[in-house]
């Protein structure tokens, strides 16, 4: 695993629909593939400790709140090298009313490719909001289906669980998302394969059509390029036919 960038923000990039966002959409560093992902949930889930363990792969345990940072590594899919940038987001706030996204964190999820919605399973209402947050990704992806994967975190708080992990696979199959339950302290492999699974499905969807396209051209009979001894027999024949028309005559 290679870390090549981080303490960045969002505010950096260039703004979605822009001209400068059209060109860097698909494209980082050395021309290869970018992958962006958001990583969106309540307050206190574990978001930024699950960033970090997925970059490097250590759990530190006490981590800057409401951090915000952008962060850049570069992960193998199906033997492709793709840069993924991970951008960790303030806790979500609710309000009477509902949801309460800052702009900031409006601002996120529309740059991303895909989305890591986080609860924890310590915290019933964070379990509670992932429901209208996914509906909040979808509506600012009108259009198009933004993958998204909930993680399901702190599975080792054990002795203080307000929601069974059952409920979240539920919910997740409900939204047509992946689920994972992990915990960031004390397992590595299951923070990696959430964020590996998310990148396969943006991948796909970022190349739709190459394999069947590929395959389709390939069916397609080129037509045949002029056979030049062929054209001149053909010629020689029309000449003497000629020549014998009019020593006939
Ligand atoms: N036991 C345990 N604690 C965890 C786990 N993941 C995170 N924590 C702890 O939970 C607390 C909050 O983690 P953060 O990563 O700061 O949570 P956050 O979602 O980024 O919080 P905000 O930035 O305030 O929105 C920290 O004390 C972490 O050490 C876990 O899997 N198990
Ligand atoms: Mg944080």
């Amino acid at each position: 695993m290679r870390l090549i960038q981080n303490m960045c923000t969002i505010a950096e990039y260039p703004a979605p629909g822009s001209a400068a966002a059209a060109a860097d959409c698909c494209l980082g560093a050395a021309g290869r593939r970018l992958v962006k992902i958001a990583v969106v949930g309540a307050s206190g889930v574990g978001k930024t400790a699950l960033v970090v363990r997925f970059l490097t792969k250590r759990f530190i345990g006490d981590y800057e709140r409401n951090a915000g940072n952008l962060y850049t590594r570069q992960v193998q899919i199906e033997g492709e090298t793709l840069a993924i940038q991970v951008q960790d987001t303030p806790g979500v706030q609710v309000h009477e009313n509902g949801l309460s996204c800052g702009e900031q964190l409006n601002r996120c999820i529309r740059w991303a490719d895909a989305v890591v919605i986080v609860f924890s399973v310590t915290d019933y209402k964070s379990y509670e909001l992932i429901g209208q947050l996914h509906q909040h990704v979808q509506q600012l992806h009108l259009g198009s289906r933004l993958p998204v994967v909930v993680v399901a975190n702190k599975a080792d708080l054990l002795h203080v669980k307000q929601v069974d992990p059952q409920l979240g696979l539920q919910l997740a199959g409900v939204l047509g998302c992946s689920f994972y339950e992990v915990s960031v302290s004390e397992n590595y492999n299951d923070v990696y394969n959430a964020f590996h699974v998310l990148c396969k499905e943006v991948s796909h969807k970022q190349q739709p059509s190459s394999t069947p396209e590929k395959r389709r051209t390939s069916l397609i009979p080129r037509p045949k390029s002029p056979n030049m001894q062929d054209l001149k027999r053909r010629f020689k024949q029309a000449l003497s036919a000629k020549v014998r028309t009019v020593t006939s005559v």
